[in-house]
């Protein structure tokens, strides 16, 4: 080889690792980092809590490459299931009021390919399709889900199970699943599903149960009923999973260990998981044994698969306080509902239920969101003036709002995205 194409050849390699490191958002993390949204489309204005027609969610998401901004904060009542395009990223952190929360059925991200999802609550409740997820994806690629709080499905309540590709679910609540079927969900595809600091709480199952390749570090399941905690795997296939500083804390409805079915053909590598099982009101657990009995059979490597993991990787009891002070739908403010599920965690052991019918739980249904204003924005690119003036752009040429800046990032991407932190853990 020449010496010059070498040269070439070296430039290029060091081009490329900058060239793909533009994330979905700064803090995006794990398989479903790339995943690129709305960043060439257009930007939509979610203007009303209608469950249909112009302005509305669903409208929104109804065709792809869009930037979704909210004027409305609120709750958004759906009877039929919320179907979401390609290329779509909702940006719940720029509701006013108390943010955004859909009640009364599910949304469907199969083929939703490239979704950014950040900062929304999805709570189904018992109004929804009965034998329907929260939230599925059977099918599609790169999509990731940060500070999402997903509670009250009818079957799962997030689900990911089929032919799908790269997903990240981070520093989100997946939680009470209703009875009878009370299930944290299925995570199982062969293709990479990342879970970093999430909250798994009062379902009575599967929190998850998992299949395929996983990588699971610095979660943090509470009050898992007879089911069980973390399933791993249970039938035939192979699968390949890093369990890393998560904990595990019993509660009033759990009555079985933290990890159950496991067989050898789940392959996992462990590290300092942590298991609080004695329900004393103190969170005193201490990390599991690494071997196959303090992990359901399971197949246990001595190293871990070189999976994108965490930039910050936490201790599993600093991942609980972490994850309780930041998980789910927490900007603009956490709402009633998130507050409750927290402090059953803080009860280490002590409170927490499952439920059958959100209406019957101590929050009695999805509470009130409140609307709040939309800050001024004079040409309706969805970034407001105020931002526009100290960020050298023109408050009154929507056409900015697309363009992309010297980050990578559409211009109204920067803005969305420092609203909110652009690091996890500490
Ligand atoms: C949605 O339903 C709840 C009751 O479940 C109600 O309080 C709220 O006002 C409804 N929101 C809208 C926008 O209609
Ligand atoms: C999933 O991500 C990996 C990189 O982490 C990439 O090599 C692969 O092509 C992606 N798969 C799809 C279907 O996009
Ligand atoms: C075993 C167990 O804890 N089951 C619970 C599952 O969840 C429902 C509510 O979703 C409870 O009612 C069950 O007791």
């Amino acid at each position: 080889m020449g010496l010059l194409k070498l040269l070439t050849l070296v430039v290029l390699a060091s081009l490329a690792p900058e060239a793909s490191a533009l994330f979905a958002f700064p803090g995006a993390e794990g398989f479903g980092r790339d995943a690129v949204g709305g960043r060439t489309g257009s930007v939509y204005h979610v203007t009303t809590l209608a469950d249909s027609g112009t302005g509305s969610l669903r409208d929104a998401v109804s065709k792809s490459n869009r930037i979704v901004v909210f004027d409305v904060g609120g709750t958004i009542n759906i009877t039929d299931r919320i179907v979401v395009s390609k290329n779509i990223y909702i940006a719940g952190q720029t509701a006013p009021g108390g943010g955004i929360t859909v009640y009364g059925n599910g949304l469907s991200f199969s083929n939703a390919d490239n979704a950014i999802v950040r900062y929304i609550r999805f709570r189904m409740g018992k109004g929804g399709d009965s034998g329907k997820d929260g939230v599925t994806i059977a099918e599609g690629k790169n999509m990731i889900f940060d500070h999402v709080s997903a509670t009250w499905g009818r079957d799962e309540t997030f689900s990911i199970s089929g032919d799908v590709y790269n997903v990240t679910i981070q520093n989100s609540i997946i939680g009470q699943g209703l009875e009878t079927h009370s299930c944290g969900g299925l995570i199982q595809t062969d293709y990479g599903v990342s879970l970093f600091r999430n909250l798994y709480i009062d379902n009575k199952t599967r929190n998850p149960k998992v299949k395929g390749k996983n990588d699971f570090q610095n979660n943090v399941v509470y009050n898992w009923g007879g089911g069980g905690g973390y399933i791993a795997g249970d039938s035939d296939g192979q699968s390949y999973a890093n369990v890393i500083n998560n904990y595990f804390i019993s509660g009033p409805s759990t009555g079985v260990t933290a990890f159950t079915r496991g067989n050898a053909n789940f392959h996992g590598y462990v590290s300092q998981n942590y298991y609080d099982s004695n329900k004393n009101g103190a969170l005193d657990g201490s990390a599991l044994c690494v071997k196959t009995s303090c992990y359901s059979d399971m197949d246990i490597v001595s190293t871990p698969y070189a999976y994108p993991g965490p930039t910050t990787l936490m201790t599993a009891p600093n991942a609980v306080t972490w994850v309780l002070a930041n998980v789910g739908a927490n900007f603009p403010s956490r709402d009633g509902v998130d507050k409750r599920l927290v402090s059953e965690v803080q009860s280490w052991g002590t409170s927490g239920q499952l439920i059958s019918d959100e209406k019957a739980s101590p929050m009695n249904g999805p509470g009130y969101i409140a609307g709040g204003t939309k800050p001024t924005d004079t040409d309706g690119d969805g970034i407001p003036d105020a931002w526009e003036k100290a960020n050298g752009l023109n408050y009154q040429d929507a056409s900015d709002a697309m363009k992309i800046s010297s980050s990578g990032y559409a211009n109204i991407e920067v803005y969305v995205n420092s609203l909110v932190p652009s690091t996890n853990g500490a």
